[in-house]
């Protein structure tokens, strides 16, 4: 199929502004009547027919203005009909499988429920229907089915009706008086339970709270109520949204592409955000739910209320609802610790996309397959660059651009122009130059270093934005760094910085100079992480060590070890060390590691944080072409390093960690991260005597953290405690398919020489099953992104990743196509590897009946 192009947007010819709905709900035979209110659009060109869109549907009566018609044609697979007038009424009538739809886009079955997915595309696949984003309509949803089969009936809005027909079968009529695009409808109908509770606005209306599940797993749905209950609040307090209808639920659905899903009024969740308690869920986990329940909630209004033009406006609401829910996350917890989170994840998943053949600025100009443009591009770099302009306006000021946007645009789809335009008008910016970030793909880097003379000292930064497929030549971005400078002598902030300054660089090159220092100043740059860019720093080693030690940045302190440690890592991998260098490399990053556990203002997140190694993806990405066998032998080398030296303090930290009970605290959680972390090094330093502590930690677990925690360090070790302790899991929770998913993926991301043996074994495994998203991801992308198991050196890896994407395919093709970008980096991988990888994606783009989104994915991957 032809690439579909931004700038071929034109508005739409007719617009629906009221659709009724009727379902008579089975399994396996739905029957769908919508009656569409169609009215031409004085702002568009006339069309004398009216494009239906569809996908797998037959019409099985066409009426118009209660007539049944038949000048209707099919094009392809939508549904045209020609309309004389400029407004009539539309009746069309379909039946759909629920049961056979394992692609879980519009109406499928999960676990004998009805449930619903329709972004991006998936109403078409219910009804024919102009969905695209900018036609909205309210809905009035009619549906009747057995009363054993589906007690509990849903949609978007208000319950406006219900009834029961004495036969065993039942009805109920919702209104939703908000008008919505089509993506945004909803429709569960099961057996289901509700934890129920309630909000008061900060206008005094009373809202009605729903958390919908399978019966048996309402008592882990608390922390969902709390964490919606929060959100709530906070949406009122910090960006003045309230919400706007009487009733919200959130169903718990456990086949699900997605993590969830922000239909008005009617969210719909995979069960993994959804369901916590301290014995089934690690804190990670917690913090999970609470980040997807507010940002399906924000969705409210970054999305709904005010929604998208068209699917290359995706990061106008996701970027924002994703910024939105970080700052939520700050506040509810440790900013410092959340920020470094959310970097790490930018870093992981997005850095490698924009350096890849996938590479899309976060307003794509074309796509095929919109599913493939849900990334962390889309989501992650969006909210870095929203996240910039609130930096550069400061608080208050993007709150009043927040508020114009909110103010100008309610009711309307629009486009990310106009959120920028609301920013520049309401926060008082000029974003001119600023656009290029929607526009441009690529991280940009920044060349940065620091020259003493006399008493100045003069900073000097170049940028280059790298060229991306169709985008070879990039211009010059605005760079917004904050910077400060420290007196490595006395360890204070050097004179005239007492506060750190915002320098914005728009220029290919720039040198700004700082007066009044008679010492060279030690520099820290990109504090907070204020740019989403890569820096490359002229800095020297015991720079490093001082603000790996000194920085009162949390975020600058960590990227300072972190420096220090891919620095060191990067010349090993490249075998640029000699013994003593390797051994003065080691050395300083032990000293590093060691003050931060000494450091007593430190709490133990943070704590927690600065221990993680750089992941051997991130280092990857560091090297133009990378040697993943010897990115994870050094890696491992260093942290056995670190284990053997440090083996007693870690020891200590362990025993001083696991003294602190159970609870949500701050402090118990940060006890909890640094107890396994200890035993991550020390598994590397001294396998033996850890794996009889995490056989022990497991043993005396009360919380799942810990016994994930004991388990995953024992999964990478060959000690009899492992088979013991995997058994036991399973048999302990065999019947809960979450926890069941750690137990694969525990197995598949481990760090066991034979992780790609397990794999294999696992896919045997009775509860291994392509049929649920969850299951399958917990097994596979654990494993794809597992760098030792997926690289593995004779290609084992990328052929298991390749037969699984051809064996998805033709079952859930969103899911397979997600399994296509770790392939698709083998331009930046040693030439060995490199060939097989590509060898690959060449076998799976020649299968016949490749789905549009795999096949796009591929495609882009190859050329
Ligand atoms: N809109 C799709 C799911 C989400 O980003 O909330
Ligand atoms: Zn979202």
């Amino acid at each position: 199929p032809a690439a579909i192009r931004r700038e071929d947007y034109r508005p739409t010819a007719w617009l629906v502004p009221e659709v009724s709905l009727e379902f008579d709900l089975a399994l396996q035979a739905t029957r769908v009547t919508s009656t569409l209110t169609v009215a031409r659009n004085a702002a568009a060109d006339a069309s004398p027919t009216i494009r239906l869109n569809g996908e797998g549907l037959e019409p099985m009566a066409v009426k118009v203005d209660g007539a049944m018609i038949d000048s209707w044609v099919m094009d392809d697979a939508d549904l045209i009909v020609t309309l004389p007038g400029d407004a009539h009424s539309i009746e069309i009538t379909t039946s759909i499988n629920p049961a056979a739809n394992t692609a879980l886009m519009g109406l499928f079955a999960s676990n004998g429920m009805l449930c619903t997915q329709c972004e991006a595309e998936g109403f078409r696949r219910i009804t024919f229907f102009p969905d695209r984003p900018d036609v909205l309509s309210t809905y009035r949803v009619r549906m009747h089915g057995p009363k054993t089969d589906f007690p509990v009936l849903l949609s978007n809005g208000n319950l406006e009706e219900q009834g029961d027909d004495g036969d065993g079968t039942h009805w109920a009529q919702w209104h939703d008086p908000w008008p919505k695009p089509s993506y945004l409808f909803a429709l569960v109908a099961g057996d289901l339970i509700a934890n129920s509770d309630s909000f008061t606005t900060m206008s005094g209306r009373e809202v009605a709270l729903n958390i919908w599940v399978r019966e048996g797993d309402e008592s882990r749905t608390g922390h969902a109520m709390e964490s919606l209950k929060k959100s709530m609040r906070w949406d009122e307090e910090v960006f003045g949204r309230e919400y706007d209808l009487d009733l919200f639920n959130i169903v718990a659905v456990s086949d699900f592409n997605m993590g969830a899903m922000e239909n008005k009024g009617l969210n719909v969740f995979n069960t993994k955000y959804v369901l916590a308690d301290e014995n089934t869920a690690t804190d990670g986990d917690f913090d999970g739910v609470e980040g997807v329940i507010a940002h399906e909630y924000f969705h409210n209004w970054s999305g709904n209320r005010v929604t998208c033009r068209d699917w290359f406006q995706l990061s106008l609401k996701e970027g924002f609802t994703v910024l939105r829910d970080q700052l939520f996350s700050q506040d509810m917890g440790s900013a410092p610790v959340k920020r470094i989170e959310d970097v790490r994840v930018l870093r992981g998943a997005q850095f490698p996309e924009d350096s890849g053949p996938l590479a899309h600025p976060i307003r794509p100009d074309s796509f095929r397959e919109i599913s493939n443009f849900y990334t962390a591009t889309i989501y992650n770099k969006g909210a870095e660059v929203i996240r910039m302009i609130r930096t550069m306006a400061g608080e208050e000021a993007f709150r009043a651009g927040s508020d114009l946007y909110f103010q100008r645009h309610d009711g309307q789809a629009v486009t990310c122009e106009d959120f920028v335009k609301a920013m520049e008008d309401g926060a008082g910016l000029d974003l001119s130059q600023f656009r290029l970030w929607y526009s441009q793909a690529g991280t940009p880097k920044v060349t940065v270093r620091l020259e003493h003379s006399g008493d100045t000292a003069t900073l000097h930064l170049s940028q280059d934005v790298p060229a991306t497929p169709g985008q070879p030549d990039k211009h010059p971005m605005p760079i917004p760094l904050k910077v400060t400078l420290f007196d490595p002598e006395t360890g204070n902030r050097a004179a005239g910085h007492d506060g750190e300054q915002l320098v914005t660089l728009t220029k290919a090159q720039a040198s700004l100079s700082f007066p009044g220092h008679v010492r060279r100043p030690v520099l820290s740059i990109n504090r907070g992480f204020s740019a989403p860019i890569v820096i490359e720093r002229d800095i020297a080693q015991e720079e490093l060590v001082f603000l790996a030690a000194h920085d009162d940045d949390p975020f600058a302190r960590y990227e300072a070890l972190q420096d220090l440690v891919v620095r060191h890592l990067k010349d090993a991998a490249d075998d640029r060390l000699d013994d003593g260098a390797r051994k003065h490399g080691r050395a300083a990053i032990i000293e590093a590691i060691r003050s931060v556990m000494a450091d007593d203002t430190l709490d133990d997140l943070m704590r927690g944080e600065l221990f993680i190694l750089p992941s051997e993806t991130y280092l990857a990405e560091a090297m133009p072409v990378a040697d993943p066998g010897r990115i994870h032998a050094e890696r491992q080398a260093l942290r056995a390093a670190i284990g053997a030296f440090l083996e007693d303090d870690f020891v200590a930290l362990h025993t001083r960690a696991s003294d602190v009970p159970y609870s949500l605290e701050a402090a118990a959680r940060g006890a909890r991260k640094v107890k396994t972390q200890a035993l991550v090094y020390l598994a590397a330093g001294n396998p033996e005597r850890a794996a009889g502590m995490a056989a022990a930690q497991y043993d005396a677990a009360d919380n799942m953290t810990d016994r994930q925690g004991a388990l995953m360090v024992l999964c990478g070790l060959s000690a009899v405690e492992r088979t013991n302790k995997l058994i036991d899991f399973y048999n302990r929770y065999q019947g809960n398919p979450l926890v069941i998913d750690k137990w694969f993926a525990l197995q598949a991301s481990s760090m066991h020489p034979s992780a790609l043996e397990h794999v294999k074994a696992l896919a045997d495994h009775p509860d291994f099953t392509m049929k649920n998203p969850n299951r399958v991801r917990s097994l596979y992308m654990a494993m794809a992104y597992n760098p030792h198991a997926f690289h593995a050196e004779d290609g084992e890896g990328y052929r298991m990743i390749g037969d699984v994407i051809l064996a998805l395919d033709p079952i859930n093709p969103q899911t397979a196509s997600r399994f296509v970008p770790p392939l698709g980096r083998w331009r930046r991988i040693e030439a060995g590897r490199s060939q097989l990888m590509r060898e690959q994606l060449e076998r799976i783009g020649k299968a016949p009946g490749l789905s549009r989104d795999t096949h796009e994915q591929v495609s882009r991957s190859l050329g």
